[in-house]
């Protein structure tokens, strides 16, 4: 089934993004903001897990949990809008969640996402290990065809600490952080402003960033990676996520 418009799937080639709304409806996302809540009341605590003041702020390997928050990188509406923005056989890269609200509130300027978590770091490359997971800083444009989805489940705006991206931005991996400042930094760029069960899709490549959120609530977004299957990565391969490869689509968000 296509999921999006011409006109959207053209946004998405050319300037690198397209926000999809109502991609699941209240009802989802309910289920997916009671089994976050869940979690917080399991007080879990492993490695993949960054709690601040009683709250969830990331959670790093959440392939790696049983779940509602799990299954949605492998739910059939999800799966089917990356096949389609991608055009071939998938594999789930990695997935995030993140919690800001006013008393763990964050902003971050302008950068592109060009690591990936991986099996192990190839030779040679800095030690980078989020959440207990080996992540590898692409250097070329090995990423380029990924696919990042944001799924979120409250309003991420102006004053709620939306995204901002730099349309266009994603055909070049420009290689750290300070040439990006020097370059970029008076650069306002758009904002892809995401109503609750909407996805942001974007190239990880593109430039984005985000302000601290103003407004009270909070802004929880479950940050969704894509590769293509016969992604090449020099020196190593992606991280092995239970998912499999290639990815197939689960059609409940709730354990059969
Ligand atoms: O969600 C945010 O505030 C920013 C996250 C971000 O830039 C990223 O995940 O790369």
């Amino acid at each position: 089934m296509e999921r999006l418009t011409t006109q959207q799937r053209q946004q998405f080639d050319d300037e690198g993004y397209v926000v999809v709304d109502n991609l699941l409806s209240p009802t989802e996302v309910d289920v997916l903001r009671h089994a976050l809540a869940e979690l917080e009341d399991s007080n879990r605590q492993d490695e993949c897990f960054d709690w601040q003041g009683g709250h969830i702020v990331t959670i790093h390997g959440l392939p790696l949990l049983q779940g509602a928050l799990s299954r949605l990188a492998q739910y059939r509406p999800v799966v089917d809008l990356i096949s389609e923005l991608m055009g071939r056989s998938i594999q789930l890269t990695g997935a995030i969640l993140l919690d800001k609200h006013p008393q763990h509130n964050w902003d971050i300027g302008w950068h592109q996402d060009n690591g990936i978590y991986v099996d192990h770091i190839p030779d040679g490359a800095p030690e980078d290990i989020r959440g207990g997971i080996p992540v590898y800083s692409t250097l070329a444009m090995e990423m380029a065809q990924n696919v990042s989805c944001r799924i979120s489940l409250d309003e991420a705006g102006f004053d709620t600490g939306g995204l901002y991206v730099l349309p266009r931005s994603h055909l070049e991996n420009y290689g750290g952080n300070d040439k990006i400042e020097e370059r970029f930094g008076d650069h306002v760029g758009v904002l892809a402003h995401q109503e609750p069960g909407s996805a942001l899709c974007y190239r990880p490549l593109l430039l984005h960033r985000a302000n601290k959120m103003t407004a009270t609530g909070r802004r929880r977004i479950l940050h969704l990676q894509y590769g293509p299957d016969d992604l090449k990565l020099p020196g190593t391969d992606t991280y092995p996520w239970p998912q499999g490869r290639p990815l197939t689509a689960l059609e409940s968000l709730l354990a059969e």
